[in-house]
């Protein structure tokens, strides 16, 4: 918990450190925006999508490997990480979750819990409710250095 606590006062230093990370309206790791949607809201219908994170055989992944959404729906990933590794489930667009990436190359240790992303212990289990509120590509990912070089993510599309 404290090591969190220490990842949440970093963050916003890190994003605002270098042009790099922070163009104007870009919130990056501050949170007050999100590139894939918004949180979602429980007393909206929803859809659950179970996802599984594993590895094996020099690769990781997810399951599924690819969703469609319908702009404005709300889904709730009910997300189980399988593996005998530790994972995560970041949701965003490429773009930002590549960003995100190089940070973490930095500080591997960096512990996520927020609306869009969530750590799992191996066997875990968590849960994001999301509302797709944007048309267009994003993903989810997971990266801890080399995971989402080893195929750790699942590609979001909202038409
Ligand atoms: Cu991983």
């Amino acid at each position: 918990m404290k090591l969190l606590r220490i990842a949440a006062m970093l963050l916003p230093i890190l994003f605002s450190a270098g042009p790099a990370f922070a163009g104007p309206g870009d919130a990056g790791h501050g949170h007050t925006s999100f590139s894939a949607g918004e949180p979602g809201n429980p007393k909206k219908p929803f859809r659950v999508v179970e996802v599984t994170m594993h590895e094996g055989n020099g690769k990781m992944g997810y399951t599924p490997p690819n969703l469609s959404v319908k702009r404005g729906e709300q889904i709730k990933f009910v997300i189980t990480n399988s593996g005998e590794l530790k994972h995560e489930f970041i949701l965003a667009n490429e773009k930002d979750n590549l960003k995100h990436a190089e940070v973490m190359k930095k500080y591997p240790e960096m512990e996520h819990d927020d609306p869009n992303a969530k750590n799992l212990e191996p066997k875990a289990k968590s849960e994001i409710l999301w509302r797709f509120s944007k048309r267009g590509t994003f993903e989810y990912a997971c990266l801890i250095p080399g995971h989402r070089e080893a195929g750790m993510t699942g590609k979001i599309t909202v038409k």
